[in-house]
């Protein structure tokens, strides 16, 4: 059994058989023998957190929680790392925002930690932090596509890119096709082409903000 207090941690009451065989119960309520498996989750920035067990169809159980601003993220069960037992968290969805609209994170939205000046651009499910205002408006986005999120959400927000996106960055003439987690840069223009590729899809990022994602071998 898991338990959370009120200081955001996690510790678990694992479970005990007595000597005739029969379940101990009274090991769901021993303080003395539960173990610390994870910190950091108060109520504030997780208002709901539970569990369904193993929800991402590994070993390990999982949990999964709604932050403050209402997005739901599931935190993946691991080995016991970096003092937690469970990895960073990845987002599942997205704040209802009014009127009643399940927002999604469509290329060209921009999102933004409440409180905080920093403002991404999220393309391919991916979030690309926009370092000034200059590149901003060069980059043509829109002021009005801002949605601000609490900072958990935001940090759940992946830095790379699904599969099948195509990106370029500001003042680097390649653009890439990411495959497998990876990015490849077209050797040419006709090689674009001759793939079937089409230019209207390719989405432009701030410099080097793809430098996360590991670069393959050129296509
Ligand atoms: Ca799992």
């Amino acid at each position: 059994m898991w338990a959370r207090y009120p200081d955001g941690t996690i510790k678990q009451f694992a479970g005990r058989i007595k000597p005739d065989g029969t379940v101990d119960v009274t090991a769901l309520g021993d303080t003395t023998t539960a173990t610390t498996i994870a910190t950091g989750y108060t109520p504030a920035a997780y208002p709901l957190l539970s569990t369904d067990g193993n929800i991402t169809g590994d070993t390990r159980p999982d949990l999964w929680t709604r932050t403050s601003d209402g997005s739901i993220l599931v935190h993946p069960g691991q080995d016991p790392a970096n003092g937690g037992a469970f990895a960073p968290p990845i987002l599942l969805a997205l704040a209802p925002t009014p009127p009643a609209s399940f927002t999604d994170l469509s290329d060209g939205t921009l999102v933004q930690a409440t409180g905080a000046a920093q403002v991404s651009v999220v393309q391919g499910g991916a979030r690309f932090p926009i370092p000034d205002e200059a590149t901003f408006n060069r980059l043509g986005y829109a002021w009005d596509r801002i949605k601000t999120l609490s900072p958990t959400t935001i940090d759940a927000i992946t830095r790379f890119p699904r599969d099948g996106t195509l990106l370029r960055e500001e003042n680097d003439p390649n653009v890439y096709l990411v495959r497998g987690g990876i990015r490849h840069a077209f050797t040419s223009e006709a090689r674009f082409n001759a793939l079937g590729y089409q230019w209207t899809a390719i989405r432009i990022v701030p410099d080097h903000t793809l430098d996360p994602t590991p670069r393959g071998t050129n296509l």
